[in-house]
């Protein structure tokens, strides 16, 4: 068991947007991703405080693939934001944008990152705008403010925007705790590597949040 000191904690859902689940099968479709909600209400039991971050991101972008046989193929130019190419996904103002229907309103939340709204960037961690991870979001000021020094983490995909954020929470300094029922990712291969990079610089792993007490 793992326990979990309620005034210090706090619970961050990664981009749990409709476009990386079935909800939205032409956007980013992780499969069963739609289903990670349980798990963050589940978590977010454990903490007085509650995060999201969302990919905002603009219908024309150099990082959007014009066809399915483009994706993951690296964007050509001088963008030193961004890396490579992925299928249109979450766009401000639709559907895929939107956060599961299961989980709280934004408005709900505690404290909100909008991130990947620049053509020119694609960021996969909530903690930084940039892949150089100089151009804050705010949102490790805003929980090192509110005196939390440990954060459960859930959301989409485990192998890009989880996994980044995590590295970027405990280079940070924060005692991250890695709910992997609360998650779901896009490659089996890269899944795998994602947990044993995490497991190798201190991160608790749980299957579930059953495996918290307060
Ligand atoms: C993500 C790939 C591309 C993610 C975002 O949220 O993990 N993955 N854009």
């Amino acid at each position: 068991m793992v326990k979990v000191e309620k005034s210090i904690t706090a619970s961050f859902d990664v981009d749990p947007q409709c476009g990386f689940t079935p909800l939205c099968p032409d956007e980013l479709p992780v499969a069963e991703g739609h289903l990670i909600a349980e798990q963050l209400n589940e978590q977010a039991k454990f903490t007085n405080c509650r995060v999201v971050s969302k990919d905002c991101h603009p219908s024309e972008a150099p990082w959007i693939a014009a066809s399915a046989d483009q994706v993951m193929t690296p964007v050509e130019g001088d963008y030193p934001n961004l890396d490579i190419k992925w299928p249109a996904h979450c766009i401000v103002g639709t559907k895929g944008n939107s956060l599961i229907p299961t989980l709280p309103s934004e408005a709900e939340y505690d404290f909100v990152v909008e991130k990947g709204i620049e053509p020119e960037m694609h960021p996969y961690g909530a903690c930084y705008h940039d892949l150089n991870e100089e151009i804050s979001t705010g949102v490790i000021e805003w929980l090192k403010e509110n005196n939390i020094s440990q954060v459960i983490v859930g959301g989409l995909a485990t192998d890009y925007c989880v996994k980044t954020t995590v590295l970027q929470l405990v280079k940070a300094g924060f005692k991250v705790i890695l709910n992997m029922a609360a998650c779901r990712g896009i490659a089996d291969d890269s899944i795998q590597l994602a947990y044993q990079e995490m497991k190798d610089i201190g991160v608790t792993l749980i299957a579930s949040s059953q495996e918290l007490v307060s």
